[in-house]
């Protein structure tokens, strides 16, 4: 008889989760995790069991467009797959979006959700997408005080009935510019009704299900740049289900989130409703990605979670060389590597959640608001690359069944390639952090964050590693005030650099913080992740030699 080897399993992905119980633990009132606690086992065990279980089966289906019916009319109907179908269901009735707008718990509604969405995330191949682009809208409109609007569309954006439930689409990116928004090309026109219509083609529409979506066009006559687009609200359909003037022109063939029905639309006559002003879309569109970059970070981390949980159980029961792989210790090693990084990011994503929740219940002291304009794509640019990483160990660490497909192993790696793409590149988003960082006047803000967090990390076993973390934090703030006055090709070419480093040194000062906490409640695991955490490499920032980049890239002859 062949030999058969045992496939890697999931339990209760709440119970399992050593982490998020510990933060939960120490970030909610007892009170309010007794109360939500029953939902999150729930949770963990559809994502462990029946909804693992659907993925499995669900893989190789795939969104189809039809674009016409029998008789020639122009329908455009995207049939999602059947496990998006009970995604949906699940979100809904879970209240995936809606808790965030509940006041049941006050401050700590964000943590409750996202607690939620990390256990939902890994087992329904990404259709945190459109839930994530749901919850932007809900807040932009909330934000944008349009009262009209607001009554029309966030009590379904924000509802717990499948039936009533809308999700909402972000069309922003354009041939032109996917990171460069203010170049795009889309019109709006007023006609005699003083109705606005849009004209243009949008290149990157994930949620072509949904039933409305933000947009932007430039309003005839306006200035470019971004300044000169406006933020538009668009129903996708009439009441009787007929496309609103717009046509799918196909769904896109991406690397990964293949579930996802991202397609490219072309606008002709559009009906829309401004949302704000009839200028500064690029700054009102950005509460949307505030919300959807927290959403990606979150899942960033679910992702890579989702892969050790799955490596952590093949280890037990798989042998090599005559042991289980649980028993090598260079395997223990790899996945002790993992486990750090995971750890460190999970604090951050957390961590933002957590000052987000805050600033939306009107509690964030002075100064948070600041900090969270700044953790934001700090946090998202910094997980999404430490998720496409730890997930590529994922893969390796299967050997040759990690690279084949009906295992469900390689589809973690691809879905994890978007993070670091979505809502906006590392690079983009290294650019934005020096903007927020700027705007903040400096680094001290974020200096006093880490010092607050390790002033409270009193175990002699942590303090070399607490001091790296402020030297890393004195190094960033040196080479910022350097290249500050160097100019602006220094600090745009170490953007990136610096932008990781303080992602790194803020997982690793959260860590620490949690550490000590764990230390008083008998668990040294945090304290060993911050140690690993902290050998992986924190300080990134390097003087590179510009020329030299130069010649690398290839613009310099020798
Ligand atoms: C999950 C499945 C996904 C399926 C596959 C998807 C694959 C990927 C598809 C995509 O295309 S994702 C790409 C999504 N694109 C982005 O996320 C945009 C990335 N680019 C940026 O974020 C740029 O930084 C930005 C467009 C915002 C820069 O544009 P501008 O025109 O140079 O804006 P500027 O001058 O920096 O900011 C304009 C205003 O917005 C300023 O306010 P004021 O008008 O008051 O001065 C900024 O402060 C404000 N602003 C910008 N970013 C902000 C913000 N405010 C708050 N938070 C922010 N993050």
């Amino acid at each position: 008889m062949t030999f058969i080897q045992p496939p890697p399993e999931l339990g209760n992905q709440y119970s399992d989760d050593r982490v998020l119980r510990s933060y939960l633990a120490r970030a909610l009132p007892p009170a309010m995790l007794r109360d939500i606690e029953p939902g999150l086992m729930e949770m963990g065990g559809l994502a462990g069991r029946e909804l693992y279980r659907a993925q499995l089966a669900d893989r190789l289906n795939e969104p189809v467009l039809t674009q016409w019916d029998a008789w020639g009319n122009r329908i455009d109907r995207v049939e999602v797959s059947p496990l998006w179908r009970e995604a949906e269901r699940i979100a809904a009735t879970r209240g995936l979006v809606a808790i965030a707008y509940e006041p049941r718990h006050g401050v700590h509604a964000r943590l409750h959700q996202f607690a939620l969405v990390y256990l939902f995330t890994p087992s329904t191949d990404v259709y945190s997408c459109p839930l994530a682009m749901t919850d932007g809208a809900a807040r932009a409109l909330l934000q944008s005080g349009n009262q009209a609007l607001i009554q029309r569309a966030v009590p379904h954006l924000t509802s717990r009935d499948p039936k009533y439930l809308w999700t909402s689409g972000q069309w922003m990116t354009e041939s032109i510019g996917g990171s460069d928004v203010g170049l795009s090309e889309t019109v709006a026109r007023r006609n005699e009704k003083e109705e606005w219509r849009l004209f243009g083609r949008k290149w990157f529409t994930s949620a072509t299900t949904s039933q409305m979506a933000l947009t932007l066009a430039r309003p005839e006559g306006n200035p470019p740049g971004g300044r000169g687009l406006a933020l538009f609200y668009v129903e996708t359909r009439d009441a009787e289900g007929r496309p609103n003037n717009m046509v799918v022109d196909r769904l896109k063939d991406k690397l990964g989130t293949r579930k996802v029905p991202t397609a490219e639309l072309t606008l002709d006559g559009t009906k829309a409703e401004l949302v704000m002003d009839s200028a500064n879309g690029v700054r009102n569109i950005a509460h949307v990605l505030n919300i959807t970059r927290t959403w990606n970070a979150v899942s960033s981390v679910a992702m890579m979670r989702r892969g050790i949980a799955l490596a952590r159980d093949y280890a037990h029961k798989r042998d090599a060389f005559g042991a289980k792989l649980a028993q090598k210790p260079l395997h223990v090693d790899t996945l002790a590597g993992m486990q750090a990084e995971m750890e460190g990011a999970f604090h951050l994503a957390f961590h933002v959640a957590a000052l987000l929740g805050k600033d939306e219940a009107g509690e964030s002291q002075p100064g948070q608001a600041e900090l969270l304009r700044a953790f934001i794509p700090i946090a998202k640019l910094t997980i999404a690359r430490q998720s496409v990483a730890v997930l590529s160990e994922v893969v390796e660490s299967f050997g040759g069944a990690g690279y084949v497909e009906d295992t469900g192993i390689p589809q973690l790696l691809r879905d994890a390639q978007v993070f670091s793409i979505w809502e906006g590149t590392t690079n983009v988003l290294a650019l934005d952090t020096l903007r927020a960082v700027q705007a903040m006047d400096g680094l001290g803000m974020v200096r006093k964050e880490a010092q607050r967090l390790l002033a409270e990390v009193r175990e002699s076993s942590l303090s070399a590693v607490a001091d790296s973390v402020k030297k890393t934090l004195t190094h960033a703030e040196e080479w910022f005030l350097a290249a500050t006055k160097t100019g602006n090709a220094q600090l745009e070419a170490g953007a990136r650099r610096f932008a990781l480093t303080l992602g790194r040194a803020l997982e690793l000062a959260l860590l620490l913080n949690h550490a000590q906490w764990s230390l008083v409640h008998d668990d040294g695991r945090p304290a060993a992740a911050a140690r690993r955490l902290s050998a992986a490499g924190v300080d990134l920032i390097c003087e590179m030699n510009a020329d030299d980049a130069l010649r690398l890239a290839g613009d310099l002859p020798e």
